[in-house]
């Protein structure tokens, strides 16, 4: 997350967005209908939802034809209380409709963005997310056809014996607009792509090079996308006892610059080298902010998955990798074995960083996808004994957390625990149930009108995403469907059934974000496809943020008067600004409902 809207405000930079779609509702402007801007499967549930910005009374809706005829309805809708900017909600629950087309909903005098019911509503919307991380590129950047940072990273410091000594780490992604990058955000994105495409490699293309540039290769881009993260954490992980976590730091932040000519000061000079963090297990910060790391367990843990998922993957394609894959995840789940605990970011000038409290999740991770790579068990029973250590991701059921507290949203893990079995049935189902009491407390908490039971912390999307990947794999694991209406409430959420009717990623949907909080789609006016923003914060959160002030007119002011806010504006890096990790981790859901089936 970046701080540098301060630094826009500072430079008077102000502008006019690109045109959009209207997003306002039509006809009552105090009623608006939010509807999924992707679409509707046919044999989906499909819900629309009704929001009253003013008292109304709402009975009943119908659904038109594009020749305006009526096809569905009148009928009943449901009613359910105020959320955020609503005095009332109604669910308008349209499911047998099934036969493909493109409808309109009207309720109360007011009509909805087109609906689309199709087979193939999400036919390359998780391709479509890669867009984004080719642009994220540190190294070879293919959309600025140059280098980032390609001969600067990094040095490394905060290490207790070799501090100033130039480590090779040029590679990976930019975190978010900033460009620091972090192994934790980067593994788990990586993670994603291979789960993704292992699960469900029919919804991915192959239009790029590995280079990122235009041109089939022969690869999917999803597996071309994971291996260039792979790259960066090997580079990331140099010797067995070396294990690094962080590049660059919040020094970042002092310039709005293009990522080629980032002219950020590390004490090298402008547009020098960048520092490179070792995980310590000591608390973290060159400055007077520090972190609370205690160990190096967190960040093991997912290179460890990450390792021996994509040596899995490349076995066949790339053997010389793959083994190079494979001895790296032994080494580093090691590692973290032999020092639990967390490596959190480290922060400089800000006292903002990743402040993930859990590592048990990630060596369970780790651990799984090591026995799936090698067969051992000593693997498999590990997996199980942290798997017990933490249950349920601790943000499920919860009103708040911190900043990346409880991370990734969801523990990959159980289901890999599932899949791989170890031959245990009473295995399989504790894993299960596990899921199960997370997804039955975040369902708990969202009796609302839209189905929402996730606290508005920053990144709030993220959270979605990860809700509706858990309910996606429990339904999988057992065939019980309970949670399929919040689980489908997550993903129209992200993709329009929100109170703002905004499609949370860049470039999908009829109405989503134009003026996201990024230099490169601010400077050059790049549209950044692909791209998941964090999402709608609480009030409070983006009140206290420092340096937040939004730069142009808010137009969905009268949806920003309850408990959370979103602005489709460059001066809010809290609810608009894209995310590296966010976007890989909305990857393997999209990919999921891009088959015919779920
Ligand atoms: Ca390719
Ligand atoms: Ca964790």
């Amino acid at each position: 997350m970046t701080r540098a809207g301060l630094l826009l405000l500072a430079l008077g930079v102000s502008r006019h967005p690109p045109g959009r779609g209207d997003p306002a509702p039509q006809g009552d402007t105090a009623v608006a209908i939010r509807v999924n801007q992707l679409g509707y499967r046919p044999d989906a549930l499909k819900v629309a939802v009704a929001c009253a910005l003013a008292p109304r009374v709402i009975t009943s809706f119908r659904i038109v034809d594009e020749h305006n005829r009526t096809v569905f309805g009148p009928a009943a809708v449901s009613t359910r209380g105020p959320f955020g900017p609503c005095v009332a909600t109604y669910r308008l629950d349209f499911s047998p409709l099934r036969r493909a087309g493109v409808y309109r909903i009207m309720a109360a005098g007011a009509t909805s963005l087109p609906v689309r019911i199709a087979d193939d509503v999400y036919r390359g919307a998780a391709d479509s997310l890669l867009a984004y991380l080719r642009e994220q590129r540190s190294g070879y950047n293919p959309v600025f056809r140059d280098s980032v940072h390609q001969h600067s990273d990094g040095v490394l410091v905060d290490h207790p014996t070799r501090s100033g000594e130039f480590i090779p780490v040029s590679g990976g992604w930019a975190d978010a607009s900033d460009y620091l990058q972090y192994g934790t955000t980067t593994a788990h994105a990586t993670t994603m792509l291979l789960l993704a495409y292992r699960d469900h490699p029919e919804a991915f293309a192959d239009r790029f090079q590995a280079n990122g540039l235009p041109g089939a290769n022969g690869i999917p881009d999803v597996l071309d996308e994971a291996r260039w993260g792979l790259a960066w954490l090997l580079k990331m992980y140099p010797e067995d006892d070396l294990l690094l976590n962080q590049l660059a730091d919040d020094r970042d932040h002092t310039f709005w610059d293009l990522p080629v000519n980032d002219s950020a000061d590390y004490g090298w000079g402008r547009g020098g080298r960048r520092p490179v963090y070792p995980c310590t297990g000591k608390p973290q910060g060159l400055f007077e902010n520090k972190n609370r790391s205690t160990g190096l367990a967190s960040t093991a843990g997912k290179y460890a998955a990450a390792f021996a998922l994509g040596a899995g993957e490349f076995r066949a394609r790339d053997s010389v990798f793959a083994r190079r894959l494979a001895a790296r995840a032994r080494a580093v789940y090691a590692l973290g074995a032999a020092h639990p605990g967390v490596c959190q970011t480290a922060p400089a000038r800000s006292p903002y960083f990743y402040e993930e409290d859990d590592w048990a999740d990630d060596m369970e991770l780790g651990a799984v996808e090591l026995f799936a790579l090698t067969s051992e068990r000593t693997y498999f029973d590990a997996a199980l004994q942290y798997a017990a250590l933490e249950p349920v991701s601790p943000w499920m059921g919860q009103d708040t957390a911190r900043h990346y507290q409880w991370y990734p949203w969801h523990n990959n893990g159980h289901y890999e625990i599932w899949r791989t079995g170890g031959g245990s049935d009473s295995a399989r189902r504790v894993v299960a149930e596990y899921y199960r009491r997370g997804l039955e407390a975040v369902a708990s908490r969202a009796r609302n009108g839209f189905r929402i039971g996730i606290p508005f912390i920053w990144c709030s999307n993220n959270l979605l995403a990860s809700f509706a990947t858990q309910a996606t794999f429990y339904r999988r694991m057992t065939g019980d469907s309970s949670y399929i209406e919040y689980e489908t409430a997550a993903l129209d959420w992200l993709f329009g059934t929100n109170p703002w009717g905004v499609s949370m990623v860049i470039g999908l949907g009829d109405n989503y974000p134009r003026t996201p909080h990024s230099v490169v789609a601010d400077q050059l006016h790049l549209q950044l496809t692909g791209g998941l923003v964090g999402g709608p914060v609480y009030r409070s959160i983006f009140e206290h943020l420092r340096g937040i002030r939004l730069v142009d007119a808010d137009e969905y002011a009268p949806f920003n008067t309850g408990f959370i806010v979103y602005h489709d504006d460059v001066g809010d890096y809290s609810t608009n600004e894209p995310i590296m990790d966010g976007t890989a981790n909305l990857a393997y859901v999209l990919a999921a409902r891009s088959a015919s089936l779920p």
